[in-house]
């Protein structure tokens, strides 16, 4: 054969298999026989072989490559991969629903609801209509690159039926079948034994040798368009249309509801016997807002989207006996009582601790020490006690009740009126401190990779470290006499307590651990303030000025940089070298946004959202939001009602916004 004709062969060749590929693997309905498929395999194998410049990275023969891989590196998603809020009933929905309703402010909707698979998330990115890059979700905004991994899911079209540059967003599973196959041949090694289809699914893909992960017959659903150039669909559910037109396997059991009357006997359908009759796990059903215009006007919390809930089944529950009840005191003081259980097997783990919540919940549980309780899970949540099993009381159960003084420091406790929680209120009770530190270091704060609980205990303990600023000054010699603390461990324990240096304010400002400052509140004052010290110096007006911040955050803000402690820890970080300033984020698509670099004056009532959310939009497409009008105003956006700002801009001649099209910009801009 020569060239020519090599050419036009493996063209064909690969048409055919990947058809056949897409019929058996994302269609279920195969339609050669495997000793056909192979042979066909073979040819273009030897035609490669024989030929090796032909060879394109969208082959077939391409989906397992010949290398291990020495590690997996960081990626940065294009926009982040959010997580999705739960919902645990009914109720939830019904709030969810409620909240949307109030947010669109009477424009039409309906909902998608689609099976939540219960795999590992990840991005796909095609080029020009080719697999070029696939990462997993990671923290959501940096995840690793399993490419070569990825390639190996042969549900995962290599190349599309066009050109097209987007983003795809899916979820990579273990078919139950396919779980429970590598699951014994693990038990036959010896290995030990996978927990879940999900476990299974991550530690595939985790897997640096693509061979073993092509041996794992993994699969993958899409279920979201991350970005694309070129095409647009105005609701979710043409995306997934769209998703399955290029070939992509997408689930077919979706559906799009009216409204969540009909999304709840969705869910309902779906507990139960069909649920068990499925070949891949599901933990709970995703519903999602189909009208995709709306998504800007309804934002994101901190990590996830205000259109989007995941229902989870309810828990799996097991019966044990409670041994004892232990109290534990808490960052801010809270007393929380825990019980301790007799180990029990539950969804996949053993339980040996259940939270109790408050005094509270044990009065209306009736529990007392030595009673038999029903257990529950629901995903990865702490375990909890629903029930207590009376028909299983002997007589010599023992009544529990709430300590009246601190365990830790003997100070008497406080039930602050209203609140359902004891506190301990003594500033110098070591709880608190040592409680502060562990959430200073966790991974949502300034994220400090090696430094466990046990270890700032350890160090708290020994008196090396009484706030978070002392972690910066510790020595190779402090750490090495720490029980289980090699001289490799401390090593990179210190590196990764100096890298934490660098992050980025927000993650500081979480850290402190101010009274109702969150994840996201932190995030909108690194934004809005860009230095921890314009934030120490705001009055309490100018912390209101920032979209979002209402007077109990301002309050408590104030309060805690009041002090003369915090001060000093404050002052302890900033000799450490601690980075006190903002990382802004590049901006989105910055020459795609008509907001980035301009300024913007706000005036009149939106029907869509409130003064506040509107800035908050315009910030985090890259504008910036003024309060009256000048010639350095680039556009006036106006409301209802709009006064005397609409008569300056008219004047200066700015460039006025009506609401509709501030809307089309936002959409433009991406959410
Ligand atoms: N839909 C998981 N997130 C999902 C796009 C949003 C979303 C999921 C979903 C956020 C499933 C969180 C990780 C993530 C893309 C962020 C689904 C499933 N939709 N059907 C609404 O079946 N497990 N997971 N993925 N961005």
């Amino acid at each position: 054969m020569n060239r020519e004709q090599a050419i036009e062969r493996i063209e064909e060749l690969r048409s055919i298999i990947k058809q056949h590929d897409y019929q058996y693997f994302v269609l279920d309905q195969p339609t050669i026989s495997d000793s056909k498929y192979d042979k066909l395999m073979q040819e273009l194998i030897e035609l490669e072989t024989e030929f090796p410049d032909l060879i394109t990275p969208d082959s077939p023969t391409q989906r397992v490559g010949g290398q291990v891989l020495e590690g997996f590196a960081k990626v940065r998603h294009r926009t982040p991969m959010l997580s999705l809020a739960n919902a645990f009933g009914e109720g939830d929905l019904r709030d969810f629903d409620r909240r949307i309703k109030s947010l669109v402010a009477g424009e039409p909707f309906d909902y998608v609801a689609e099976l939540k698979i219960d795999g590992l998330a990840v991005s796909l990115i095609y080029e020009n209509g080719r697999f070029v890059r696939g990462a997993t979700r990671g923290d959501g905004e940096v995840g690793e690159d399993i490419t070569a991994n990825l390639k190996t899911i042969k549900a995962l079209p290599l190349s599309l039926p066009k050109p097209l540059t987007m983003e795809v967003r899916g979820e990579a599973y273990l078919p139950k079948r396919e779980f429970e196959r590598i699951n014994r041949q693990r038990a036959e090694v010896g290995e030990p034994l996978f927990a879940n289809p999900r476990n299974a699914a991550a530690g595939s893909l985790r897997q640096l040798d693509p061979r073993i992960v092509a041996e794992r017959n993994l699969s993958i659903f899409a279920y979201g368009i991350g970005s694309i150039e070129g095409e647009s669909a105005g609701t979710h559910a043409e995306a997934l249309d769209l998703l399955q037109q290029l070939g992509f396997k997408v689930n077919p059991e979706r559906r799009v509801l009216p409204d969540i009357d009909a999304v709840i006997a969705f869910v309902e359908s779906w507990t139960g016997e069909r649920r068990a009759a499925l070949p891949y796990e599901i933990d709970g059903i995703v519903i999602k807002v189909n009208q995709t215009h709306l998504y800007p006007r309804l934002g994101t919390t901190a990590k996830s989207p205000r259109w989007a809930i995941a229902y989870k089944f309810a828990a799996e529950q097991a019966e044990t006996v409670l041994r004892e009840i232990t109290v534990n005191v808490g960052r801010t003081g809270v007393v929380t009582p825990t019980a301790v259980l007799e180990p029990v097997r539950l969804a996949g783990t053993t339980v040996s601790r259940a939270t109790l919540h408050n005094e509270d919940i044990i009065r209306q549980l009736g529990v007392m020490i030595g009673d038999t309780v029903v257990v529950q899970k629901a995903g990865d949540i702490i375990p909890e006690i629903v029930r207590v099993v009376t028909e299983k009381r002997t007589g010599a159960e023992k009544p529990f009740s709430m300590p009246t003084h601190c365990p830790e420091c003997g100070a008497e406790l406080v039930r602050l009126q209203g609140e359902v929680a004891v506190r301990c209120i003594n500033p110098q009770c070591p709880a608190h401190n040592r409680e502060g530190i562990i959430h200073f270091v966790s991974r949502d704060a300034m994220n400090i990779e090696g430094l466990g609980e046990q270890i700032v205990k350890q160090l708290f303990d020994s008196g090396l470290v009484r706030d978070p600023a002392d972690l910066y000054y510790l020595t190779m010699d402090d750490l090495l006499p720490l029980e289980r603390m090699g001289k490799k461990s401390a090593q990179n324990l210190l590196e990764s307590i100096a890298k934490s240096k660098d992050n980025s304010l927000e993650r500081l400002i979480f850290g402190l651990g101010i009274r109702f400052v969150g994840e996201k509140a932190a995030k909108l004052l690194a934004d809005h303030f860009d230095t921890l010290d314009n934030l120490m110096r705001a009055s309490v007006e100018e912390l209101l000025a920032v979209p979002e911040i209402g007077p109990k955050m301002a309050d408590s803000i104030q309060e805690y940089f009041a002090q003369e402690s915090a001060r000093q820890v404050i002052e302890k970080l900033r000799q450490a070298g601690v980075n006190f300033a903002y990382q802004r984020p590049a901006a989105v698509a910055a020459e795609d946004s008509p907001f980035a670099g301009k300024t913007f004056v706000l005036t009149g009532t939106l029907a869509a959202m409130d003064r506040k959310e509107a800035a908050r939009l315009i910030e985090q497409r890259g504008g910036k939001v003024t309060g009256s009008v000048s010639k350095n105003t680039d556009y006036v956006i106006a409301g209802e009602k709009a006064g005397s700002k609409l008569d300056k801009a008219k004047q200066l001649g700015v460039e006025v916004l009506d609401e509709e099209t501030f809307l089309a910009w936002l959409e433009e801009a991406g959410a």
